[in-house]
């Protein structure tokens, strides 16, 4: 794959580079995908699994689907997409991961200034008291499990559809977007929002906006650069031609 100079020459030059980043970058750890071919949503029902009312419906089913996520996540890894973008760090002054996935995966992979828009799927919160819980206090808890201290239901530390992001976190990732040099965007549909004004406001700000994909998205042709392919061997290739 040809990578434009012009992308090379600003990377060079850069001073602070945003990553947002979408369920795509974690499919080589082999995560799911929401949308698209084999995409969790084609097969589960997300106002069931993904929302407030769902989980009061059955929390049962809710916290089952969490649980094997996590065990999926226990058995992988961060990948080499995920393990480029914290070695930049190394090499830019400013590296900021804005993520929509709840994976966990960046951190794994050593990224250190990380925003997780939707949520962290390695915490949960007691709905009434607010106490916080890690997972490994529910290992192969299959049932939802209920608060020690007050008895409240415990939920994942996840954003479902139609709860707000949340808000300090959400407007620092715009204000360094807007601030950004450069803004890669990620193995994303962004689709969702307000995660989706992310990228946006990187281009109202200036930045000069890279979309990695495998796939055209809703926003292949507002962006500056788009490189077509996995992002796991996208950003290694772009990290060596950063390097060299
Ligand atoms: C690769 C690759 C490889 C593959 N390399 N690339 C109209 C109706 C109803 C609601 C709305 C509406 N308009 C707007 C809304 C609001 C709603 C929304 O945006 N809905 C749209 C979908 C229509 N948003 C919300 O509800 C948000 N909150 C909100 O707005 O609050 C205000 C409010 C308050 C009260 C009432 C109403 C509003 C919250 C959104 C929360 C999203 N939550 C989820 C689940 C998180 C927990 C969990 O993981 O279980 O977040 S849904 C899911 O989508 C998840 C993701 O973070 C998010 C984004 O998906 P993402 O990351 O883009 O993944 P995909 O699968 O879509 O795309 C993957 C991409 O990777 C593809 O493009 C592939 O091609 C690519 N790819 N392999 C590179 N190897
Ligand atoms: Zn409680």
């Amino acid at each position: 794959m040809e990578f434009p100079t012009e992308l090379i020459e600003k990377l060079k030059s850069a001073k602070s580079v945003l990553f947002f980043t979408g369920a795509g970058i974690s499919a080589e750890s082999g995560i799911d995908t929401f949308r698209g071919k084999g995409g969790l949503w084609n097969k589960m029902k997300p106002q069931e699994l993904a929302s407030f009312d769902g989980f009061m419906s059955n929390p049962n089913l809710v916290w089952e689907w969490y649980q094997y996520r996590r065990k999926i996540l226990k058995g992988t890894g961060p990948n080499p997409g995920h393990l480029s973008i914290a070695e930049f760090e190394k090499y830019i002054d400013t590296v900021t991961v804005v993520t929509q996935n709840v994976d966990n995966l960046h951190f794994r992979a050593g990224s250190s200034h990380i925003l997780e828009l939707h949520g962290n799927i390695e915490r949960n919160y007691c709905i009434d008291c607010k106490t916080y819980y890690g997972m490994d206090d529910f290992l192969d808890v299959d049932e939802a499990p209920k608060c020690s201290k007050c008895g409240g239901m415990i939920r994942p530390d996840v954003v479902w559809f139609g709860e707000n992001l949340p808000q300090n976190i959400f407007a620092e990732a715009e204000e360094i977007a807007k601030q950004s040099d450069i803004c890669f965007v990620v193995g994303t549909s962004a689709v969702v929002y307000p995660a989706a004004y992310i990228p946006k406001s990187a281009k109202e700000g200036g930045s000069y906006v890279v979309e990695i994909n495998i796939e055209p998205t809703e926003i292949t042709n507002s962006v500056d650069c788009s490189l077509t392919g996995k992002s796991g061997e996208i950003l290694p290739k772009l990290l060596e031609l950063f390097l060299r």
